[in-house]
C-alpha cells in the first residue's frame, strides 16, 4: 500500500470518528496531523487510528513544483520574513506555536499572491518579535536597501511590529518604495488564521497604488473582509489576540484594502524618482529608557540603576530618556 505523505488527501476511521483531510507535517512520529475539509487542523495519536488510506496523492511534490516565471505587467514585490506567528505552526501536543514555515511553504499556502505581483520571498530572521532590538531594525533596513523591487512586505511578529515600523520610518530616510509590515494573530496553519487576508491585502496595496513609506497592514475588524494600512510611525497593537488589534494613534489610517479594491483615507506620499534612500542606522550602543509618568510619581523611580546616567537629551553616552504620560 502507498505510504501516505504530507500533502496527500486521506480518509479513514478512528475509534470514534471518520476522518477526511490533507496530511500536514507533524513533529511527533506517533501523531498524524490533518487539515480537515473544514480548514481546521487536528493531531491524532496513530494508535487511535483504526484504518486510513490515500484517496489522492499530493498534487505537486516539492521537487516538481513549477518554476515561477515573472508575469508581464505585474509589479515586483519582495517578501522578507522575520518569523513570528505568521510563519508558525501549532504544536497540537502542547498548543504552543513554533516559527517553522519556509518562504517557499508560505508561497505554496498563499498561491493567490502570484497573480497580484511577481514575488520573491526569503527568510532574513526566524524569531519572535519580542526579541527584536535596534540591531535587528538596522539589519532589516539594510536588507530592504539591498532589494531591487517595486515594494517590500515584511512578515513580522505582532507584539512589537509597531516598534519596528516606527524604527524603519526613521532609518529609511527618503525611501521611494512602499514597505508594508504584516503578521498574524493566529498561525497560518489554522483555518481561522488572519494571515492570508493580511498578506494579500498588503500585496494588493503595493500592486495597485503609488504609495511610498512605511505602513502596517492588519485586519480592520473581526470580519475577514478588509484590512487597514496604518502609518508606520503612528500605530500601536491595542489587543493581545484580536485580528483587529492594530490602530493608528493621533492619526487616521492611510487606506482600506481588500482582495479587490484600495480606498485611500488619508493623504500619502507618492513615488518621486528624485528621492534617494539614505540609511540613518541606529547606533548599536543606543539604550532607551521609557518612564511612564503617573500621578504620585516618586523621585526614587528616577533613581533606579537602569536610569542612572540617562540624560534628558541624547548625549555621547547614547542614553535616550523619554518620559511618556
Ligand atoms: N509571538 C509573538 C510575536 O512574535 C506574537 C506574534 O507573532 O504575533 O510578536
Amino acid at each position: 500500500m502507498y505510504a501516505m505523505k504530507e500533502g496527500d488527501y486521506v480518509a479513514g476511521k478512528t475509534i470514534s470518528d471518520e476522518l477526511h483531510g490533507v496530511v500536514m507535517p507533524s513533529k511527533k512520529s506517533e501523531k498524524i496531523a490533518l487539515k480537515l475539509d473544514s480548514g481546521y487542523n487536528i493531531s491524532i495519536d496513530r494508535k487511535n487510528v483504526r484504518e486510513i488510506s490515500v484517496i489522492e496523492r499530493q498534487k505537486t511534490s516539492k521537487k516538481d513544483k513549477e518554476k515561477i516565471h515573472p508575469k508581464q505587467g505585474l509589479k515586483s514585490i519582495t517578501i522578507l520574513h522575520t518569523g513570528g506567528t505568521f510563519a508558525s505552526k501549532v504544536d497540537y501536543g502542547t498548543g504552543a506555536v513554533s516559527a517553522s514555515f519556509s518562504p517557499e511553504d508560505l508561497l505554496e499556502m498563499f498561491p493567490e499572491i502570484k497573480d497580484i505581483a511577481n514575488i520573491k520571498s526569503r527568510l532574513i530572521r526566524n524569531m519572535f518579535s519580542e526579541d527584536m532590538n535596534f540591531n535587528h531594525y538596522n539589519l532589516i533596513a539594510k536588507e530592504i536597501a539591498s532589494e531591487n523591487s517595486d515594494g517590500i512586505i515584511i512578515t513580522h511578529g505582532t507584539d512589537t511590529m509597531h516598534y519596528t515600523a516606527a524604527a524603519l520610518s526613521f532609518i529609511l530616510k527618503n525611501i521611494n518604495l512602499p514597505v508594508i509590515l504584516t503578521g498574524a494573530q493566529r498561525s497560518s496553519d489554522r483555518g481561522s488564521s488572519d494571515a492570508f487576508l493580511n498578506l494579500i491585502c498588503a500585496a494588493n496595496f503595493i500592486a495597485k497604488t503609488d504609495f511610498i513609506g512605511v505602513g502596517i497592514c492588519m485586519h480592520e475588524n473581526l470580519n475577514d473582509e478588509n484590512c487597514l494600512i496604518l502609518p508606520g510611525l503612528k500605530s500601536r497593537k491595542m489587543h493581545s489576540s484580536r485580528r483587529d488589534a492594530f490602530r493608528s494613534i493621533n492619526s487616521g489610517p492611510i487606506a482600506r484594502a481588500n482582495l479587490k479594491n484600495i480606498e485611500f483615507i488619508s493623504s500619502h506620499e507618492r513615488k518621486n524618482n528624485n528621492r534617494k534612500l539614505e540609511l540613518k542606522l541606529f547606533n548599536p550602543e543606543i539604550k532607551v529608557g521609557i518612564l511612564k509618568a503617573h500621578p504620585g510619581l516618586k523621585i526614587e523611580e528616577l533613581l533606579i540603576p537602569l536610569f542612572e546616567n540617562i540624560h534628558s537629551r541624547p548625549s555621547k553616552s547614547h542614553f535616550h530618556f523619554f518620559i511618556s504620560s
